[in-house]
This record gives C-alpha cells, sequence and structure tokens, in this order.
C-alpha cells in the first residue's frame, strides 16, 4: 500500500510463550492480507518470518522479524519475536518499535511463563495490550476454561472481542457487529461487556449509556482507545492459525480498533537535564526533526550491517543525514528498505509510525537512538530491564590464526542479541561468551560454526570474582633503583575508600603544591589502574573502590613515568592490604521450568549449592516453576543435574543478580593461592 498516512498504520508485535504459534499466525495474517499466495509452514521451514537457516533447522524464532501487510485500508507491520525464555533480549525490543503488543496464548497448552512474564513487560512498558488466543482447532482444548483463566491470571479487563462458534470452526464478532452464535457465553453478554468496560473511562458517556441503555459505535471509538491506553481493556480474539479461522476477524480488530503511532502512548524517550532525567515530547507529526529509535541489528550474509529502526517523530527521505546518540559527525541514511522477512523492499523514504532498515551503517547500534540536530545529542529510549547473561563459555580458537575471525564473529553475536555479552576476563586471559542459557550459547556456537565459520574451542570460564575493601586505608611506596647509570626514583601516598556496590573506581588527585609534579600523576593513576586489572591481593579486578592521592616526592634526574608507575601501584596494593579486602561473588536469579514431582529434588539441589529458593508457582501441564538466587561459582554441572533430576525435562535460565561476599573458606581459599608478578 503506498501513500498511506501515519494514521493508517498500525504496528504490532506478536509476544508470547515458545510453539504458541506466532510464526504461523504471521502466514496466516499475511495470507489474509493477500501478501502472500499460499501459507508457508515452521516444519517445512518455508514460512516468511524463520527465513535464517538456524530458525528453520530448529524449528522457533530466534530474532525479532519483519512483515507488512495491508487490511482495511490499515498497512499493518507485524512483527514476529521468539518465545524461548533464552530469545527474550529480540523480543523486548521488539516491544519499543510497536503501540500495540498482542500477547499470543496457544489454547492446548493454556497460561504459560513467558505468557505471564510478556504481558507483564507490555504493561510496563505501556503499550495497548491484546491476547489472541491460537490453537482453537486443536482437539484437546477448553476454550471457555481457558478465558475464565485469562481473566483470573489477568484481570477482568480481558474481555472477549470475539469468540468461538461452531466448535471452533467459525468465529462471531462481538463489538463491531454483535450477532450470531457462539460455543460459551453469549455475543450479547461480550459485547455488553465491552461496552460496560469502556463506558468506565468517560463520565459523560457513563450518563448516556445509563439512560438511554445503548451508545453509538462512533461514540464508543474514543473511550475504547483510551481504555487501550490505559491498560482498562484488553481485547481477547480467538484463531487458528492452521485452519485460518478468526485471521480476517483479527485483522479486523487491529485495523479498527487498535491504535495507530498517532494514537498510541508515545514511546518513553527521556533526556539528561543535569542530575535530573526529564521526559522528552515526541509526536508523530512529519513535520518535526526527524527521531528514530534502532530496536534491532542483524548482520546480512550479502548486505552486511542491517539497522532496523522506527520513525518515532518527523520524516525520512533517502540519504537523509542524521546524528547517532552524541556522535558529532553526521551518517547518511542511503538506500532504505521495508522488510519482509528476508526480502528487502526498497522504499523512498518514511513517516511517523513507519518501521524502516538500512544497510552498512557501522555507527549504527541497538537502542541507538537517531536525531536531526545536535539538541537532541543525548535523548535516548528509556528501556525495559535486560536481563544480564550469565551462563558463561570460555571461548579458543580450534585453529591458530583464527583469533580476529572469531573476535569480529563475537562481536557480531553480541550486536544482534541484547542478552549476548562477550567478556574479556584479563585476569585469568580468557574470552568469555555469555548468554541467558545453555540454548542460547548453544545457538551462538552453531552460528559461528554455520554462518561465520570458524570452529572455536569452549571450556568452562573462570568464575569473575572480584575484589573490594570494607574501610579506609592508607599505603605508601617509595620506590628507588639505582642501576649504574640513571637511577628510578618516585615515592606515593595513597588513601583508599569503599565506594557502594557496583560504583566501579574514582581516582582523585588531591597533590598540593608540586610534590609530585603535575606530568607524573597518570603514570601513578596507570600504576593504580594495572592492579584494578589484575587484582590486589587475590587476582581478580577491584571494585568500588576510591582512591585519593596526597602526597608524595620526586627527584628532578631520577624521576621518570616508570618509576611512578610503580610507586602507585606498590602503594595502592598495601592500601588494600590494610582495608580489610574481601572478594565478591556473582549471585545469579535463577528460573528453573520443571515438572511438579522434580520440584522437592530441584530445591533441595539448589541450597545444597548454596542457593536459596524465593518463589515456586504451578504452571499448566503439571508443571512447576521455581525462582531463587545461587552462586554462580556452584552452578558449573547445573544443566546435566537438572537432566538428570527431571529425566530431561527440565529447563533454566539465570541473570545476573548482584556480588555478595564470599564466605570465609572461599575467601581464603581463593587468596591463598595468589601471588604478585614482580616485574622490575
Ligand atoms: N493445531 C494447530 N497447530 C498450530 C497452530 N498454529 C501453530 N501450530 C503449530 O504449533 C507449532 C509451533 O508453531 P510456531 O508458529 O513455530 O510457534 P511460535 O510461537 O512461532 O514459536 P517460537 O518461534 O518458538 O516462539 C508448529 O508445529 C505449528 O504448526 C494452530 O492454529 N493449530
Ligand atoms: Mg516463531
Amino acid at each position: 500500500m503506498s501513500g498511506y498516512t501515519t494514521n493508517d498504520i498500525r504496528n504490532i508485535a506478536l509476544v508470547g510463550h515458545a510453539s504458541s504459534g506466532k510464526t504461523s499466525l504471521v502466514e496466516a495474517l499475511l495470507l489474509e492480507g493477500g501478501a502472500i499466495a499460499a501459507k508457508g509452514s515452521v516444519a517445512k521451514g518455508t514460512t516468511v518470518s524463520d527465513y535464517d537457516p538456524l530458525e528453520q533447522k530448529h524449528q522457533h524464532s530466534l530474532s525479532a522479524s519483519l512483515v507488512s501487510l495491508d487490511h482495511a485500508g490499515r498497512h499493518i507491520n507485524v512483527i514476529d519475536t521468539p518465545g524461548y525464555p533464552d530469545f527474550v533480549g529480540p523480543a523486548l525490543g521488539a516491544l519499543a518499535a510497536v503501540e500495540t503488543a498482542a500477547v499470543v496464548i496457544n489454547a492446548s497448552a493454556g497460561i504459560e511463563t513467558m505468557t505471564r512474564r510478556l504481558m507483564e513487560w507490555a504493561a510496563q512498558r505501556k503499550l495497548c495490550r491484546m491476547i489472541v488466543v491460537n490453537k482453537i482447532d486443536a482437539a484437546d482444548v477448553d476454550l471457555e476454561a481457558l478465558l475464565a483463566q485469562i481473566q483470573e491470571s489477568f484481570g477482568s479487563e480481558c474481555l472477549a472481542i470475539n469468540l468461538p462458534a461452531g466448535g471452533g470452526t467459525a468465529v462471531s464478532d462481538c463489538f463491531f457487529n454483535p450477532a450470531g452464535d457462539s460455543d460459551f457465553s453469549s455475543v450479547e453478554a461480550a459485547h455488553t461487556a465491552i461496552v460496560d468496560q469502556t463506558v468506565e473511562v468517560d463520565e459523560q458517556l457513563m450518563e448516556a449509556y445509563l439512560e438511554q441503555g445503548e451508545v453509538s459505535p462512533e461514540q464508543l471509538h474514543d473511550p475504547f482507545g483510551q481504555a487501550l491506553r490505559e491498560g482498562h481493556l484488553v481485547p481477547v480474539c480467538f484463531v487458528s492459525a492452521e485452519t485460518g479461522v478468526g485471521t480476517r476477524e483479527l485483522l479486523d480488530v487491529i485495523a479498527r480498533l487498535m491504535p495507530s503511532p498517532a494514537e498510541g502512548n508515545r514511546a518513553p524517550f527521556v533526556k539528561r537535564n543535569g542530575d535530573e532525567v526529564e521526559p522528552v515530547a515526541v509526536a508523530a507529526d512529519p513535520d518535526k526533526p526527524a527521531l528514530l529509535h534502532v530496536f534491532k541489528v542483524a548482520f546480512d550474509p550479502f548486505v552486511g550491517k542491517l539497522g532496523v529502526f522506527r520513525v518515532h517523530q518527523g520524516s525520512l527521505a533517502k540519504d537523509s543525514q542524521l546524528f547517532v546518540g552524541d556522535a558529532r559527525k553526521g551518517v547518511k541514511l542511503g538506500n532504505l528498505f521495508a522488510l519482509q522477512g528476508k526480502e528487502h523492499v526498497d522504499v523512498d523514504g518514511g513517516i511517523p509510525g513507519d518501521i524502516r532498515t538500512v544497510a552498512k551503517v557501522d555507527e549504527i547500534r541497538y537502542d541507538a537512538v537517531l536525531h536531526a540536530s545536535h539538541e537532541e545529542d543525548d535523548v535516548r529510549l528509556e528501556s525495559l530491564p535486560m536481563p544480564t547473561p550469565m551462563v558463561g563459555l570460555a571461548i579458543k580458537p580450534k585453529s591458530r590464526g583464527d583469533e580476529q575471525k572469531i573476535a569480529e564473529a563475537l562481536q557480531k553475536l553480541a550486536e544482534e542479541d541484547p542478552c549476548i555479552r562477550v567478556e574479556r576476563n584479563p585476569a585469568a586471559n580468557e574470552t568469555v561468551l555469555r548468554g541467558l542459557g545453555d540454548l542460547h550459547l548453544r545457538i551462538a556456537l552453531e552460528r559461528m560454526s554455520e554462518q561465520y565459520n570458524v570452529e572455536v574451542e569452549t571450556s568452562t570460564p573462570t568464575i569473575p570474582y572480584q575484589e573490594t575493601i570494607t574501610r579506609k586505608a592508607e599505603g605508601h611506596c617509595r620506590h628507588k633503583k639505582q642501576t649504574g647509570g640513571a637511577g628510578q626514583f618516585g615515592e606515593v601516598f595513597l588513601r583508599v575508600e569503599p565506594l557502594p556496590r557496583g560504583s566501579g573506581f574514582e581516582f582523585v588527585d588531591k597533590i598540593v603544591g608540586g610534590v609530585i609534579p603535575s606530568q607524573f600523576i597518570p603514570a601513578v593513576e596507570k600504576g593504580v589502574r594495572q592492579v584494578l586489572d589484575s587484582g590486589a591481593f587475590a587476582g581478580f579486578t577491584v571494585q568500588d573502590v576510591r582512591v585519593i592521592v596526597y602526597d608524595g616526592k620526586y627527584h628532578p634526574v631520577d624521576s621518570k613515568e616508570v618509576a611512578f608507575v610503580t610507586a602507585g601501584k606498590k602503594a595502592f596494593i598495601d592500601a588494600v592490604s590494610k582495608a580489610k579486602p574481601i572478594v565478591l561473588e556473582p549471585f545469579v536469579d535463577i528460573e528453573v521450568t520443571a515438572p511438579n514431582a522434580s520440584m522437592g529434588d530441584i530445591a533441595g539441589d539448589l541450597s545444597s549449592r548454596r542457593g536459596r529458593v524465593n518463589n515456586t508457582d504451578s504452571l499448566p501441564g503439571n508443571m512447576v516453576q521455581i525462582t531463587g538466587q545461587v552462586p554462580l561459582a556452584e552452578m558449573d554441572d547445573y544443566q546435566s543435574r537438572l537432566k538428570s533430576i527431571t529425566g530431561g525435562e527440565g529447563s533454566y535460565t539465570m541473570a545476573f543478580k548482584s556480588y555478595e561476599p564470599a564466605p570465609g573458606e572461599l575467601q581464603q581459599k581463593l587468596t591463598a593461592a595468589f601471588k604478585h608478578v614482580e616485574e622490575d
């Protein structure tokens, strides 16, 4: 559809638990909208949105994928997202690009873990939400009970906007033209429930309704939109992606009732003003300066780096010059296109609400804001808190000389998925790939091998313990060396102070009267920083310390940089040793999904790993979800242990929680082995 305006656009993310049928539903919607002539299937690897060879191999979506279709005069952009918890990063990223989250529920499985999480995340993002109950054709479904369960779990504002009829072979509209039969409840009752809920947001309309007993669909339009935006109404639709039942009705609801980019809640752009973070007003106005947000980065084997972004404000033309974040130099957005799965469709520009892609702009990063003027330099989109990946593998090349290729492949993986991280652990000389779960890492390794053609060896990474101090102390070093000719001389007095957890490192220069000349201060800092990386007493990075250099001495001939580096380093080690140093160990939040029967064993096993269980939640299908905290150091063999406890039916993810002091015995073990490397 060309010549559409912002008011005609609908942006929808399909989110929900794995295998609820999102990718299949995209096919059904594309067929209904006339964008494809025949439906592809996940099993055959022929869908538009799962085009990545690894998605086809695993029959699960692994990244967010975009399609558009036209229906009832609307241009609808649909983002298909992965449902596996390991791939939640791309799903959360997609929420930043839409007004509406359609949470898809598998009618056979009922409400699942990711259903709950995504309902919650979409609400946090202040998106309009709708629930799509899919697979209504399946043999074993009780849709009436499921609707009741949805209302019980997510509130009475979840109301059926259509109802299954003819034993799941049709759906009856309960909103626009409420007439017809239904398999349970009644079309009239469902209609009344929606009208009742809608008029609650508009007092005048409520009065008119109470007096006259009815209101017209036109009168309902605005309050309906308001109820959606306020989360006061969550429409529930019934579909079968398999048979196509309910797909036209679903498109009708999206086209006629869900908000356009001009009507939906605004994406929460913010800007720093001194110490405050202030909201930035963004309007879906084509005449204002352009403001775009990158919600996906991908590396196309043929085209190279792709940046996929949503236009939030202003217009875009081919070759527009924009700034990325706070960069001073602009970038040119050369060829712009719209994505239809893997197809690139050339377009001339974009208007507010459009989702566009640009190739080969290296400066573009996930979550970057692109803008037209330097006034918007530090504008960013308030992000949903992403889980921090903690399941790790140390990576080494299989063949020598592959280091560079591997580093590039790892960087691409990390750029594509906000929940993949690559860390250098200098103390252990390791490169560590981190993800949210074993599946996440396994697929990352498959991608390295199959897409980037590099083979790696993996091993269990060293635990990233940290060192810190618990009280103030002073340190001193007088470094003096006389070797034949010119000597070395530098003397440093410094103080260390503990900082709050997570604040890192501060270096303060309090030298007065030039007792250490200012050109040597960076050398002192350099010495201190060497210890920060390699450890002061146990061989781990030192964190949350302020270092104040306050006195010293120099020698006009013998003082040189190297002398002050050594003096800074030794004075710092001296100070740390007197500051009651401790080792901190990382704790992770863990979430285990397993059969009910294994619950006791799992909890027992976690506590034997010095862990604690916070919560257990029962899930459909006799499954249970256990959440808690454990020290990362105890989790090495967890995958295989869980497999044996649950007979292969358990799965888990973990994300960083906090650093906590390691218990005494572990402290001793970790510090006993450590020796400083003397290099002078
Ligand atoms: N009976 C029936 N099966 C369906 C329906 N929709 C999808 N399926 C099947 O359910 C399985 C999972 O479908 P997908 O479309 O891959 O599910 P998904 O939500 O995209 O899964 P992830 O990408 O892992 O999040 C496939 O085998 C589909 O054929 C439906 O309406 N009815
Ligand atoms: Mg999928």
